[in-house]
Formats: C-alpha cells, structure tokens, sequence
C-alpha cells in the first residue's frame, strides 16, 4: 500500500468520502476544452490583479498543465501571479489599442510611445497568437450595465460594508465595480449574476446601512437622488441585476484547489463550511489554520481529477509519517 501511486479513487474509498460533483463547478473551474497554447516568452495584455482597473503588457513565464505564470514586463517578479489559460483577464497584444483602453506599458516605457511592434522585435518575443485565447466573440448582447451607471456592491476588502459604486469599464458580459471615491485597489469585475451587486435602494430596502462615497460631505444622510443628480449619472436598471442560484457545493465533498501561499500548487481539499456563494476550503493533511473562504466560482477550485487531465502535478493529502515535528506549522 505504502508504495503505490496515489489515486483520487483509492483514497475516497479510504476515506469514505465523495467526490464534489461536476454539477457544482462552473464552466471555467471544470475540465478545460482546449488545450493550453501558451509558451514561456510569449506577451500579452491582461488585468494587474492588484490594480483591476489596469491592463498592462504581461509576458508568460512559466506554463504547467492549464496554467500559466504571467510576469509584469519590467519589474520584480514578486508581482507575478499564476492564472488558467482560458481566464477572462488575458487578451492578445493589441487588445486595448482595438478596444480604445489605455495600455500600461512595461516598466521604463512612455504610455504613449509604447508600440507592440517595436517591443516584441526589441526584446526577441512573440506576442501570444490570438487563437490560445479562449474565444469570446460568442453571444454577448449589449450590457445593460454601462459605464458611468450608479450601483450598490458589496467592498470585497471589508465585507460587511454595502458601497456607493459606479461600473467603470465594460468587457463582453463582465463589467468592473468601483467605488466612488476610492482608488482602484478594491475594484472587482463581476457579470450581472454577482450576488455582490445590487440595485440603487437595495440597503433601504432591506434596511440596511449604505457606505457614502468617500469624503461626502454628509454621510450619514446620504441621498442617491441627490447623488445622482449631483454626478449627473443614472442608476444601473433594476431589472439588469439577476443573482445567480447558491452554489451546490455540500459539506465534506472533496475537490483540488489553488494553494493560496503557493499558487504553484494544486492540493487534495475539503469543502469544510460553506455559505450561499462561499466556501470554506480545507487542505486534507494540513493544519486547519490554513483553511480560507472563497467564493464558490472562483476559478482556483477545481473537481478531482482536473490535474491528471490537464497534466498538473498534484499535492497529494500529507500523511502523519510526513509530518516532520515543525512541517505542519
Ligand atoms: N478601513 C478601511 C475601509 C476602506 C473601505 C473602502 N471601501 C468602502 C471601498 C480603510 O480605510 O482602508
């Protein structure tokens, strides 16, 4: 027994234990269709993770399985973050200049003198082929969300706090959140179904407090009609927003999730709470002080199996035989 591979099959019939079912992942944590086309040197464009509001000239580095290591053209590798090869945030080079958005350039470079040309032949790269990018000229009717419109979402930093927001950029059916006033660190992209989102009079309604934008003169009486009015914008439509279902994830079932210290890796984990639209993810062998709450679709979980299929190494449950005395701190 000692010695044999590890299998996902083995160890849920040791461990009395199912599997979550495919059902409850969405389309972008299940099996891919494709595969990955990305190679280390390519560049591209896609959204700095920690500034959502930006895209800046990335190049791959690293590429595993379905995944990738994306780096910040010009600065320290400290920034760069791992992502799956069909994520929404990458585009091809030149994607911004199409789609009229500002480009961040790499470190060094002028915004406006850079040009994708010149770079890719300066520095020796290929720009990524636009087919390795998940197609998304599908079905995308025009959003009733636009720019400029005025919304109610939840500050994903501080949880508890319903904000006065406003979308601030539009792409295919996703759409980012920013909050009036504040820089552009606590922004998210959502689509319509976020259950993080709501309509303008939604705290009201539900008799609950609504954070003003920051530096309003009054916050403690604040007045959407007068903001509105004040801003000359208008309130996202009511019937635009169409919060998605719960998710179907059940307590104890197992999956492979991103280990969030290390994202280079996937684990063996637990569903060990849930929410509506959260999870509480265990890492099976490892101390419960590194489980952490993520929302149900994000796309670092993914069924058992997804590592074998997409040719991932995964981080097999540690065992007590691998727990030397200070390992599991
Ligand atoms: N204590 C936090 C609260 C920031 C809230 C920002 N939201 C509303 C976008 C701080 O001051 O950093």
């Amino acid at each position: 027994m000692k010695n044999r591979p590890w299998t996902w099959e083995r160890y849920l019939a040791e461990e009395k234990a199912v599997a979550t079912p495919i059902r409850a992942f969405t389309e972008l944590q299940s099996f891919p269709q494709g595969r990955n086309g990305f190679k280390a040197g390519m560049l591209l464009e896609g959204i700095d993770p920690l500034h959502p509001s930006k895209f800046c000239v990335l190049s791959v580095v690293e590429v595993i399985g379905y995944r990738l290591r994306l780096h910040f053209d010009g600065y320290p590798e400290c920034y760069d973050f791992w992502v799956n090869a069909d994520c929404p945030d990458i585009r091809p080079a030149g994607w911004c200049k199409m789609s009229g958005r500002k480009l961040q350039p790499p470190k060094g470079h002028k915004e406006n003198e850079f040009n994708w040309a010149r770079y890719q032949e300066a520095c020796g790269h290929p720009a990524a082929p636009n087919n390795l990018f998940k197609n998304r000229n599908g079905t995308v009717t025009g959003s009733e969300f636009q720019v400029g419109m005025k919304l109610e979402a939840v500050d994903r930093k501080n949880p508890c706090l319903v904000c006065v927001a406003s979308v601030a950029d539009v792409v295919d059916d996703r759409f980012l959140v920013h909050f009036d006033n504040w820089d552009d660190t606590y922004d998210y992209w959502c689509d319509a179904s976020s259950p993080h989102i709501h309509p303008v009079g939604w705290c009201q309604d539900h008799g609950r407090p609504l954070t003003a934008p920051q530096g309003h003169p009054n916050p403690e009486c604040f007045s959407w009609e007068e903001y509105l009015e004040d801003t000359g914008s208008v309130a996202v439509p009511t019937e635009a927003f169409c919060m998605r279902a719960p998710h179907k994830f059940q307590l104890n079932v197992k999956l492979e999730a991103v280990d969030r210290r290390n994202p280079i890796l996937i684990r063996v984990a637990t569903i060990v709470d849930t929410e509506d639209y959260r999870v509480k993810v265990h890492f099976d062998g490892w101390h419960h002080k590194f489980d952490f709450w993520v929302d149900s679709d994000h796309s670092d979980l993914h069924p058992s199996g997804w590592c074998a299929r997409t040719g991932h190494p995964l981080e097999t449950p540690l065992q007590p035989s691998d727990v030397k005395p200070s390992a599991n701190q």
